[in-house]
């Protein structure tokens, strides 16, 4: 009885709590109580249970079991003792218990490799009791945090029956985190990692970093920038990364380093750091032996190599085969990986910069190590609102490619923007990319499907930092959320996604639930409107990459706008047909005919591919500048639109949360007011025609938007 009136005790302590929470820290993890009909019909499906074997990741399912389900339920949920008894939750490892070794989980476990769970409603004994089962200790503990969102949710738990296997292997994230605490391209704080505290002092929040991936399936992370710090492979900070690597380890979270290919020199005191010399290669392997004895969970290698300014292999002559080789030969025997990345780009401009990673790394297929990943951003220019889908994917067949995507906005309005990422991530894989027929799609390359390639990856620049609310913007929580469910399962649907993440994190009342969907699935195209619509791309703010710069012209060629946008008295756009670039050769057919055909080109993307006449007539019947106008406007419409429908849901959010995001959408609206203002102005002045109809029309001069002060939007 006392024991009882304690536990009830703590836990209504935890759950009120946990109910004024609301600085957005508890992500997707709430927790919050599920409506009271719910409670009812779940409490009598759920009175216990009980978690079979030991270990630090079986405990955490405990953990997560008794905090998540009494504070869902209403009612005090502890593990069970004794007996098997009715209505309880079974969770272990097939076959460590009684209960869990009935042929039915062991067939349909069979193909759930290491990190799949199932989840079934069955009779033992004569009881009904509920089975999170798996083939190891993490396939459980997804599988509970999948329970746990089933309950949050609102599903009906009868006749319960999920199997489900993570279609990728490495679903990774890639923090561009400095030593120095600072984020390239962050938007949220510092970094998480506090490298000077590291290894004495141990920030608690690193736990609940690794929880909050482990709960959507992330399984490995890179903790530092792409462009490298050579520091990082020291002893000193090794034994710093063994800190995180050793607390990440039972959230079944792998530690990955960057690396900069000058390290032999920069911290081994070498001359050279070419990928042939023998004393070179020795040093990286003595150097990935120290980090498995410092780090014995260590993942592997990610590299940045010639690319804007970094270090890499054709400093020598050499290939980024040879450059990839020599790592993925001293990590082999550890089991560690390389991921290699393909956004590379010559100091020397190209004619058409979107060409050149095919080029460089097409010729290698085939070259690779079996322990390489090439890793390819989702498109060929540079995370901008929308791109083709890079003309890689099904273009190195011998060679397994793995996607980058961004989940940090660095061009899609950073904190400031709602603009919710699934869309663009299923954009890019379900293209087809015909490199085998029809259905080759994107999703088949990186899944390894299409060519049998057992090792894949896809990894997703983070938007993490130390605000408290991790991402900046609550709904670039989001984000990282739909990056992990798509890791997890690219064929997830992203209203599916954007409805499961609402319920979480928001409410299940209907009417809360289908309002922010709506905006979540209107926003990013509202973002390819005001910012870059039909095909623009690159006209973003010098440096800062924030707000409009379509006249950006100073410094390197291909990091100014003109070089993009190319627009002048006939029309706007980058022909990148044979008449052009031939860009669009670096498609299979028939992708590389419709996009090179300006008929056929997918309007989305017309300025993408073609230089077009001002006057040139569109499918809606209107010219292509009437068409850029009404885009620009609609952008803006929309985040009007998304304002209101969000105002009209004061009351039924709570008021914290309520406020920080109205202050957010209000400060698009500006943004987007000035990027439709700004553009609008500057091509007009090559366009020389008039805004048409009633559309708004800039009200100042494009000097002004030029000088804008536009830091109080961020
Ligand atoms: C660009 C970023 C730059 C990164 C680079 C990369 O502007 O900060 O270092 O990509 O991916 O998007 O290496």
């Amino acid at each position: 009885m006392k024991t009882t009136i304690v536990i009830l005790a703590i836990y209504l302590l935890s759950s009120v709590l946990q109910a004024n929470a609301k600085d957005g820290y508890d992500l997707w993890l709430k927790y919050s109580p599920v409506s009271e009909s719910l409670q009812k019909q779940d409490q009598k499906k759920i009175t216990g249970f009980k978690v079979y074997g030991e270990s630090p990741t079986l405990k955490i399912a405990g953990n997560e079991l008794q905090t998540g389900l009494s504070a869902m339920l209403g009612i005090p949920v502890t593990g069970a003792s004794g007996k098997i008894k009715d209505n309880i939750i079974v969770a272990g490892k097939l076959g460590s218990s009684a209960e869990l070794k009935s042929s039915v989980l062991s067939d349909q476990l069979k193909n759930a490799g290491e990190e799949g769970y199932l989840l079934k409603a069955m009779k033992f004994k004569n009881k009904e009791i509920i089975v999170i089962t798996a083939n190891t200790d993490i396939g459980v503990l997804y599988g509970t945090y999948q329970f746990l969102r089933l309950v949050q949710t609102g599903a009906n738990l009868d006749n319960l029956s999920v199997l489900s296997s993570p279609k990728i292997k490495v679903r990774i994230l890639n923090h561009w985190d400095n030593l120095n605490g600072s984020i390239e391209r962050g938007y949220a704080g510092q970094s998480l990692w506090t490298w000077n505290d590291l290894p004495g002092k141990v920030d608690p929040r690193y736990q609940d970093y690794a929880r909050a991936n482990a709960s959507i399936g992330i399984n490995s992370t890179v903790l530092n920038n792409v462009n490298a710090n050579p520091q990082m492979l020291t002893p000193e900070y090794l034994k710093k990364v063994a800190v995180l690597a050793g607390i990440f380890k039972p959230y079944g979270l792998k530690v990955y380093l960057s690396v900069k290919f000058s390290s032999p020199m920069n911290i081994g005191g070498l001359e050279t750091a070419d990928p042939l010399v023998p004393a070179v290669r020795e040093w990286w392997k003595k150097k990935v032996a120290e980090v498995y004895s410092i780090i014995p969970e260590f993942g592997g290698f990610l590299v940045k190599a010639n690319s804007e300014g970094q270090p890499g292999p054709q400093n020598y002559n050499r290939t980024h085969a040879d450059g990839a080789n020599m790592l993925a030969e001293a990590l082999e025997p550890f089991g560690g990986i390389v991921m290699w990345r393909a956004f590379v780009y010559d100091n020397n401009v190209p004619d058409d910069r979107a060409k050149q990673a095919l080029n460089e790394f097409k010729p290698l297929d085939g070259q690779f190590r079996k322990n390489v990943l090439i890793q390819v951003k989702n498109g060929a220019i540079d995370f901008q609102p929308r791109e083709p889908f890079h003309p890689l994917f099904g273009a190195m067949p011998k060679t397994p490619l793995m996607m980058e995507f961004q989940i940090t906005q660095e061009y899609l309005g950073q904190s400031t923007d709602l603009c919710y990422l699934a869309p663009l991530f299923k954009e890019c894989l379900e293209s087809d990319t015909y490199a085998k027929g029809k259905g080759s799609t994107v999703m088949k390359v990186i899944d390894g499907s299409l060519e049998n390639h057992p090792l894949t990856g896809m990894s997703g620049v983070a938007n993490t930092g130390s605000d408290r609310n991790w991402t900046g913007h609550l709904f670039g929580q989001s984000n990282w959320y739909a990056f992990g469910r798509l890791a997890w399962n690219p064929s997830l649907a992203s209203g599916e996604i954007a409805e499961e993440w609402i319920r979480l994190t928001f409410s299940s009342d209907p009417a809360v639930v289908s309002a922010i969907k709506k905006i979540m699935l209107d926003s990013r195209e509202n973002s390819v409107n005001y910012m870059t619509p039909l095909g623009l791309h690159h006209i973003m703010g010098n440096g800062h990459h924030f707000g409009p710069g379509p006249w950006v012209s100073r410094g390197r060629a291909d990091w100014t706008a003109i070089y993009y946008h190319k627009a002048d008295s006939i029309g706007i756009g980058f022909e990148r047909s044979l008449a052009g670039s031939n860009a669009t050769g670096q498609y299979y057919k028939p992708v590389a005919d419709k996009f090179s055909d300006l008929r056929t080109c997918p309007e989305e993307l017309l300025l993408w591919f073609h230089h077009v006449p001002w006057s040139y007539k569109m499918r809606s019947g209107k010219s292509l500048w009437e068409e850029i106008n009404l885009h620009y406007s609609a952008g803006v419409e929309g985040v009007r639109t998304m304002v209101s429908e969000w105002k009209a849901l004061q009351g039924k959010i709570d008021p914290e949360e309520f406020d920080h995001v109205t202050k957010k959408l209000e400060k698009q609206q500006q943004l987007a007011t000035w990027w439709r203002n700004s553009c609008i102005s500057y091509f007009q002045q090559f366009s020389k025609l008039p805004v048409p109809g009633n559309l708004e029309k800039p009200a100042e001069s494009l000097d002004y938007y030029m000088k804008y002060d536009f830091r109080g939007l961020k």
